[in-house]
């Protein structure tokens, strides 16, 4: 079903502050940054290569309102690991076999994710208490 770990989606209550600490004293390059307001979130990634490369990047994400999905987690949890994304090649179509396995997806239909991605995701309840996102990624990656 799966290509390879896409990302791991970090919730940063600052996101230059956390780029600060992931460039500057971890070392990892900034690939790539932008502001989904559909998700409620300003992210970046970081990684090696180019964004779509086939090592996993690292994505942090800053809340852009409180009542938002990171700023929800940010609240209960706090600052940390609050996804882990899997790349895959026909998004629709490992949708179909994981709903069809019992899995929960939270929509009906992909929505828009990073640099013009589609992205569901399972719901954590359903998948061993993580929140798991699949990434279909745009044209051009
Ligand atoms: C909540 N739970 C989690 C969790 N968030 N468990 C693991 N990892 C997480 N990230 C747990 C709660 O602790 C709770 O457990 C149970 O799930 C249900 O909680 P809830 O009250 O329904 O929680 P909500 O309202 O915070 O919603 C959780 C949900 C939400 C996953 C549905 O965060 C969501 O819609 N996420 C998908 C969108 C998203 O995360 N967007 C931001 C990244 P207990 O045991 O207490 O019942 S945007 C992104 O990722 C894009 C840009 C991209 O990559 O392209």
């Amino acid at each position: 079903l799966f290509i390879c770990v896409d990302h791991v989606g970090l919730a940063v209550p600052d996101l230059d502050e956390a780029i600060h600490f992931h460039t500057e004293v971890l070392g990892w390059r900034l690939l790539h940054r932008e502001t989904n307001p559909e998700q409620g979130v300003e992210e970046a990634m970081l990684g090696t290569g180019a964004v779509g490369a086939e090592s996993a990047q690292i994505q942090l994400l800053a809340p852009l309102k409180p009542d938002s999905a990171i700023g929800k987690f940010l609240d209960r949890s706090g600052p940390g690991l609050q996804q882990m994304a899997y790349r895959v090649t026909d998004i629709d179509a490992v949708c179909a076999v994981l709903r069809e396995r019992g899995v929960r997806l939270l929509y009906d239909e992909p929505r828009r994710g990073t640099a013009g991605s589609r992205i569901n995701f399972a719901h954590p309840k359903d998948a061993g208490g993580v929140l798991l996102e699949l990434v279909e990624p745009g044209a051009g990656h």
